[in-house]
């Protein structure tokens, strides 16, 4: 039997009907006119079958036709429920094929037929397409088509997942699609809000991976179909590329890139920190980036000033360091995003770099690389001071140097002419000694910054002290080491004609100084000084100072008795 249905076979497929009538067929004759190139399985013994189906007689005229009725047939093919014509022509039928059966009557409805629509004894055409095959066995069928290297994470229930989709049935008919309409499918999984099959077949996907998910009736839509879309008893086919995943319960995740071996401090809430970061969703695209903008992002953190995953990433980074903060949605922008570059529920990739960071209390802080043995004199307020610096960024970017002018820096402390900071960590210092310090920017350049200097950065001076002069206090331009001579007047005359000349003055000032008497404030020409000491005591601006103009005076200001 079985080599004649094969034989009968062979001669279908050599054109049967040219052969004339061949007398009643034994078993059904199958021709196979279309077979699709890609068939992933065919029609089995006890399998549900979706198809259409056009019966006609053998003068062509239709009897029956499942497009009449609108909608596919479903059975199951090989166990009796069919016609056995028809269940032995389903057998081995991909979806999209096409077959022509020949049914002979003890297939079909046989000598009785069916009435008022077969007659007695009638060969039966038909005209198959297979739409879809499943069996209740069947279980989900994943195909992993791109699956991205770095994948750690993959989806497990409950997890919030974004992704895009292309639904098809079997047969390829798309019935719905995630592209065009702006945005990703967004939805718990293994919550009961998708189907069953979807639930199955996004478990375990990690973001940028693209899956094939071919889920029988019985995990998608069952017996009853989903509007006009998908019918009963379908199958369907679901291309899936995963965007983005959460979990509600997730907190920040971190990643350390890139630490620097030496880490004096971390930073903790209420810092101001400046920083430079790349911002990319999970699928890569990048939504913001602060060196586009030439600018490092500078804030305080802690405070609710950014988004809490930010403020929570940015705790105990330390200078120089590179982090990778990934942020979720609750921890972000929500499920509403923010402007047009991120979506809602989207999980925020961020990779930081860390500039600098200060507290608004921090003091200048003073490091000593090398201090002389013999330190006895150092640096006062009003000192007067030559040193030479190095002056860079906590990122290392150099910003000035006083090697690079013909002279080093000079300055007199306190007086306002250099940064707070630079004032305070050149105190205490003495010649020889070299320091770094490092400068907040309320001791610096603040908010605002200067030329070279950006706003509320950290600066790092090296200095080499070079020089010290004592100095004298504001007002002053000389002072006494002790007491001053008795009889200050009689000293200064060195003539004796009781008037004392710029030429007495000077030469009297010289001696004091050479005899370590006084001394006066450095920095300055000594001949203006000692020009405007005399125009000082000049009371009436003769050219000559009197023993009663010299009285006056020390009688004016008794506090200033260490002055002339
Ligand atoms: C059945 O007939 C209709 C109308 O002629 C045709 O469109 C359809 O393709 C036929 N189906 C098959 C399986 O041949
Ligand atoms: C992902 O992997 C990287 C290294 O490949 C690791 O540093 C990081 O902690 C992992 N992230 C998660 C969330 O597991
Ligand atoms: C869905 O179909 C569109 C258009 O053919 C295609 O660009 C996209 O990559 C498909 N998506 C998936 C997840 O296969
Ligand atoms: C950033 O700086 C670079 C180089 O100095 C310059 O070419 C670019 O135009 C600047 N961009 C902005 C946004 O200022
Ligand atoms: C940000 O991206 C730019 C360009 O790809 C890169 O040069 C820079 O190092 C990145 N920054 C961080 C902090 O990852
Ligand atoms: C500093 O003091 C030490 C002893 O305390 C002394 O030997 C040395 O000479 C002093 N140096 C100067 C420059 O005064
Ligand atoms: C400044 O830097 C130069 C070059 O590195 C170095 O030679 C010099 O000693 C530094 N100056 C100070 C004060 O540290
Ligand atoms: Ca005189
Ligand atoms: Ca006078």
């Amino acid at each position: 039997m079985a080599s004649l249905g094969f034989l009968l076979l062979a001669l279908s497929l050599c054109g049967v009907q040219a052969l004339g009538d061949p007398g009643p067929l034994e078993d059904v004759v199958i021709e196979r006119y279309y077979i699709p190139k890609v068939c992933l399985r065919e029609v089995q013994m006890g399998d549900f079958v979706r198809y259409h189906y056009n019966g006609t007689f053998q003068d062509g005229t239709k009897f029956d036709s499942s497009y009449d009725r609108g909608a596919t047939v479903a059975g199951v093919a090989g166990v009796g429920r069919l016609i056995t014509g028809m269940d032995r022509g389903l057998q081995g039928m991909c979806v999209n094929e096409r077959r022509h059966l020949i049914v002979p009557p003890h297939l079909g409805y046989g000598s009785i037929g069916v009435a008022g629509m077969i007659p007695p004894d009638t060969t039966l055409y038909f005209d198959v397409i297979m739409i879809d095959i499943w069996n209740k066995e069947d279980k989900l069928q994943i195909t992993t088509l791109y699956k991205p290297e770095r994948c750690n994470r993959t989806v497990e229930d409950s997890d919030f997942v974004r992704y895009h989709y292309n639904g098809t049935l079997l047969d390829g008919t798309p019935f719905d699609s995630s592209y065009g309409k702006e945005s990703t499918y967004d939805t718990y999984v293994g919550s009961g809000w998708l189907i069953k099959g979807m639930d199955q077949g996004l478990t375990g996907m990690c973001a940028g991976e693209k899956r094939r998910i071919v889920i029988p009736p019985f995990l998608a839509y069952g017996e009853k179909g989903y509007g006009t879309v998908i019918p009963p008893q379908a199958s369907l086919v679901f291309d899936v590329l995963l965007v983005d995943l959460h979990n509600p319960k997730d907190g920040i995740f971190l990643e350390h890139l890139e630490v620097p071996a030496s880490c004096k401090r971390k930073s903790v809430t209420g810092d101001f920190v400046r920083y430079h970061y790349n911002g990319t969703l999970m699928d890569g695209s990048l939504f913001d980036s602060s060196y586009s903008r030439n600018h490092t992002y500078d804030t305080y953190i802690g405070k609710g000033y950014i988004i809490p995953g930010m403020d929570q990433g940015l705790q105990g980074v330390c200078v120089g360091e590179k982090r990778r903060i990934i942020i979720p949605p609750h921890l972000g922008y929500g499920e509403s995003g923010a402007g047009t570059k991120i979506p809602g529920s989207a999980v925020l990739i961020f990779d930081v770099h860390v500039i600098d960071f200060h507290n608004p209390t921090d003091p200048v802080e003073i490091s000593t690389v090398f201090r002389p043995a013999d330190c006895n004199i150092t640096t006062q307020d009003r000192d007067f001071v030559r040193y030479h610096y190095n002056c860079s960024l906590l990122d290392g970017t150099k910003l000035f140097s006083s090697h690079d002018y013909e002279h080093p820096q000079e300055a007199t402390l306190g007086t306002n002419k250099i940064i707070e900071g630079l004032n305070n960590g050149l105190l205490n210092m003495c010649v020889g000694e070299k320091r770094v310090i490092t400068i907040p920017p309320h001791l610096g350049h603040g908010e605002g910054g200067a030329r070279g200097v950006p706003g509320s950065a950290v600066l790092q001076f090296e200095i080499e002290l070079l020089h010290l002069e004592p100095g004298v206090p504001e007002g002053y331009l000389f002072i006494w080491h002790s007491e001053p001579p008795a009889n200050l007047f009689e000293a200064m005359d060195i003539n004796k004609d009781g008037e004392v000349p710029p030429e007495e003055f000077s030469t009297f000032i010289s001696s004091q100084v050479a005899e370590g008497k006084g001394h006066m404030m450095p920095g300055s020409d000594p001949e203006k000084i000692v020009n405007d000491m005399f125009q000082n005591q000049d009371r009436n601006k003769d050219g000559k100072i009197t023993a009663d103009e010299l009285k006056l005076k020390s009688d004016e200001d008794q506090v200033k008795h260490e002055e002339l």
